[in-house]
């Protein structure tokens, strides 16, 4: 068993990662509207990417003899002032997500709860390469020059590493 204190944190975290998941689709949604495909692509597959990891949680609370619980999850923003309004909004939201997972591994290292403290060792990584992604898709938008088609070729080349995973 899990101190309830810690599972009350693991079960705010998974439903952080389905308002994750809910966001990113949402992004995707209005990528595609905008007829950025590339990017709508890669921000689908992120979303699934979300569930995994909110499906990685319900495991292990569950397999630890605790209730997962669902909450009900807020509505995304589902519109954007510009395409580097939106990435930097991932950016800042993954920051968030860093912070929350640090704030869990914090305090399951205070109650000297090991067994969590090394079950979120994998959330660190994958938040350092989520935090890298999106960051450098918002430092390569805003080299491009807004008036050259630049933007379209960072998304058809999005498009084409994205089709192919
Ligand atoms: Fe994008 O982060 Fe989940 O954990």
């Amino acid at each position: 068993m899990i101190n309830n204190e810690i599972v009350k944190l693991l079960n705010n975290q998974l439903n952080l990662e389905f308002y994750s998941a809910n966001l990113y689709l949402q992004m995707s949604a209005w990528c595609n509207y905008k007829t950025y495909e590339g990017f709508s692509v890669l921000l689908k597959k992120h979303s699934d990417e979300e569930i995994e990891h909110m499906k990685k949680l319900f495991d292990y609370i569950c397999k630890s003899g605790n209730l997962a619980i669902i909450n009900e999850i807020k509505a995304p923003p589902n519109n954007f002032k510009s395409i580097i309004d939106l990435f930097t909004q991932t950016y800042e939201h993954e920051k968030f997500i860093t912070k929350n997972i640090n704030n869990i591994i914090h305090s399951s290292i205070t109650i000297q709860d090991y067994t969590t403290f090394s079950f979120l060792q994998w959330y660190i990584v994958e938040q350092h390469e989520e935090e890298n992604l999106f960051k450098t898709i918002l430092d390569k938008i805003n080299l491009i020059d807004k008036y050259s088609n630049g933007l379209l070729i960072l998304d058809n080349n999005i498009k084409k590493d994205y089709l192919k995973q």
